[in-house]
């Protein structure tokens, strides 16, 4: 149906709201990373994405705006299995949204949580109704389509069955891979911390940060939450670091000063690709 907008000129839409769980989902999917995966035969298979990474369902409005964010470096391999799995799977759940992957320019030591500060920041900048956030490592595909990406009452960690780890959390506190936060949520907790540079703590910290503010982590049931991971060897610049240990014993007191509202960066480019936009930052280097 569509009703006439109160001055002359155009009409608006006026789609149903989307029903809360989606039909046509499919359950449990087959992943595999062994067939090559021209960025081309991706394109073919989503011609409903628009520029940029972006998506609205035809037939209903959801209740929430989804950006993804994406931590980048030198994985255009993975970036083109996860494209490939993720766009169909995220327009089978009928959500309204847009995939952004944050490059970290240069050679510097990769910061994972710095980037996704900057992903907040800058989907707001394209379109100020994003109002939950979905944080993705480039290398997970869920392995079950009802795994739904989308925000709750509390902060959500979608990745907790991943096969390298048996299909199970590797420890009760885990809050890696995959995770969803509110943009009120993610405010609460001061964003994300930008100073662990290097390889492992920062999701430990974020769990710290969710926690300190009296929030609960949600989770989908363990046969749903099931995720493949593409292998591949440790990064160049992603080296462990060895300073993460002593850094999470300390979330109560450096969350305050140090998250989103305290990052300095600087965007280099944004490039609004068929199925992403690519933004492209230096967020410096560690002191
Ligand atoms: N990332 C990049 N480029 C990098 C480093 C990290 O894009 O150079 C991103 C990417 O989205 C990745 C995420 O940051 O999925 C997390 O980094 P990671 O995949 O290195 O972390 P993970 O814990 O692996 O998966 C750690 C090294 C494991 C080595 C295992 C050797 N068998
Ligand atoms: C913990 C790390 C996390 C990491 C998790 C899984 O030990 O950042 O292992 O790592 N925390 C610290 O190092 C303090 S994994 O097996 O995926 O390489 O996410």
């Amino acid at each position: 149906p569509e009703v006439p907008s109160a001055r002359p000129g155009p009409t608006v839409p006026m789609l149903p709201p989307c029903p809360d769980s989606p039909p046509g989902l499919v359950g449990r999917l087959l992943i595999e990373f062994t067939s090559p995966m021209p960025l081309e035969r991706v394109q073919r298979e989503n011609p409903g994405v628009l520029m940029g990474g972006r998506y609205a369902p035809p037939d209903c409005t959801p209740a929430q705006t989804v950006a993804v964010i994406i931590p980048f470096r030198h994985r255009e391999h993975h970036l083109r299995y996860w494209l490939h799995y993720l766009h169909p799977i995220l327009r089978r759940q009928r959500l309204r949204y847009g995939v952004y992957v944050i490059n970290q320019h240069g050679e510097d030591t990769f910061n994972r949580a710095k980037l996704l500060n900057v992903g907040f920041l800058e989907a707001l900048k394209e379109d100020a109704t994003y109002d939950c956030f979905i944080f993705s490592d480039v290398d997970l595909v869920p392995m079950d389509d009802r795994n739904l990406y989308r925000c709750g009452d509390q902060p959500r960690h979608f990745a907790i069955a991943m096969d390298k780890f048996g299909f199970r959390l590797p420890y009760a506190g885990y809050f890696g891979g995959v995770s969803g936060l509110s943009k009120a949520q993610f405010l609460r907790i001061n964003g994300f911390p930008n100073e662990y540079w290097g390889w492992g703590g920062e999701d430990d910290d974020i769990f710290n940060r969710i926690s300190l503010t009296g929030m609960k982590i949600s989770r989908p049931d363990i046969r749903i939450g099931r995720y493949r991971m593409i292998k591949h060897d440790r990064d160049k610049h992603n080296e462990p670091n060895p300073q993460r240990f002593t850094k999470i014993q300390n979330t109560k007191l450096t969350m305050k000063r140090d998250g989103i509202g305290s990052v300095r960066y600087q965007v280099l480019e944004v490039s609004r690709q068929p199925l992403f936009t690519n933004i492209t930052v230096d967020i410096g280097r560690p002191p």
